[in-house]
């Protein structure tokens, strides 16, 4: 299988994430990738490409002209302003204050497109997001020019990031994007699934008024784990999308035979729409012994989630996400791929 990689995921180094009151290394850092392209190397999985630059038309009809300015400037208003840490955003159109004005000072900018505080703009924040977004697209197009399976290493990960909002390390929603393309590149039907711990807000609330991308999720039950406020069972989509989206909330200790019988429910729903392409949002942090989550897959699992995806027969796009046990985190990753691999 093919893996897409840019060495500007790098760019995005942020040093702070608020986490448990402190401000602490950010569990989603650049050491991830070279964990993941180690185990691609020792499983063989295949030649590791660059992204072409794809431009930003897809980057537009996903997201918001004024968020995507935002991101632009983000850094450089901060700094201008003075500010000597990572920019944090502090205060927010909140229930009691529902404003839907944009600030002009950066503090109130931050606010107004962030939807969870742990997750810092640092320089090159931008950029890193852009290549990761590239990564995402041309994944896209090769799957649209008949590969069966392609793996996009993308860094910083996107499904939290929604139409104008950044947050749970997230900045441009890397799977919408590349689900939008393989739309406009002559998929009738395509399948979003989720398989990260968290759910994936963005891509849900991007695709919730649509019938033409399926979105489903299996992850921590947002009760007891981020991001909290999506993610529910009774959240089935809106007009046109009303029934194509499908959360599967789990439990805390869920172990991988629970898992899967929320997989079999989901995979139900895929094949009866009848997709023509799927984008995998690959999250590891199902893992047993991933530092923030709460399920309990094992290494040897993540094989057989590669099997069951292959078992749809469709055409896949892994897009990476989360996954911050770090010793674990390629083989786990890797495990997947060579396990669809394995049955496609
Ligand atoms: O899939 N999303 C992630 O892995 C990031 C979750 C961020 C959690 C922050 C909780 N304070
Ligand atoms: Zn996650």
């Amino acid at each position: 299988m093919e893996t897409i990689h840019s060495p500007k995921h790098a760019l995005r180094a942020s040093k702070t994430e608020l986490h448990g009151g402190e401000l602490v290394t950010p569990f989603e850092c650049p050491e991830r990738v070279a964990y993941v392209l180690k185990a691609i190397e020792s499983a063989r999985l295949g030649e590791v490409s660059p992204p072409d630059d794809m431009g930003d038309r897809i980057i537009r009809e996903i997201h918001d002209a004024g968020y995507l300015d935002f991101l632009d400037s983000a850094w450089r208003e901060w700094e201008a302003a003075g500010c000597k840490g990572e920019a944090i955003a502090t205060v927010w159109p909140s229930r009691s204050m529902p404003s839907t004005k944009v600030p002009d000072f950066i503090e109130g900018k931050l606010g107004y497109y962030c939807l969870a505080s742990e997750t810092s703009i640092s320089a090159g924040t931008a950029e890193a997001a852009y290549a990761a977004a590239q990564v995402a697209l041309t994944g896209a197009e090769r799957l649209a020019k008949g590969a069966r399976g392609v793996f996009s290493l993308c860094r910083p990960p996107g499904h939290h990031a929604s139409r104008d909002q950044f947050g749970g390390y997230c900045f441009l929603n890397n799977a919408a994007l590349a689900a939008q393309h393989l739309r406009k590149s002559g998929c009738e039907r395509v399948v979003v699934l989720d398989v990260d711990f968290h759910h994936g807000n963005g891509t849900q609330q991007i695709f919730y008024h649509r019938d033409d991308v399926m979105f489903l999720s299996l992850h921590g039950d947002p009760l007891a784990a981020f991001p909290h406020f999506l993610g529910y069972a009774d959240e089935h989509g809106e007009g046109r999308g009303e029934g194509f989206t499908h959360n599967y909330p789990l439990p805390q200790g869920t172990p991988y035979e629970r898992w899967c019988e929320a997989f079999e429910d989901a995979r139900k729903h895929i094949v009866s729409y009848g997709a023509d392409a799927l984008v995998v949002s690959l999250g590891v942090d199902t893992f047993e012994k991933d530092p923030i989550s709460f399920f309990r897959l094992s290494s040897e699992d993540y094989s057989d989630m590669g099997g069951r995806i292959a078992g749809m027969g469709l055409p896949s796009l892994f897009v990476f996400e989360g996954g911050y046990a770090i010793d674990e985190i390629g083989v786990n990753a890797v495990n997947v791929l060579t396990g669809f691999e394995a049955r496609a």
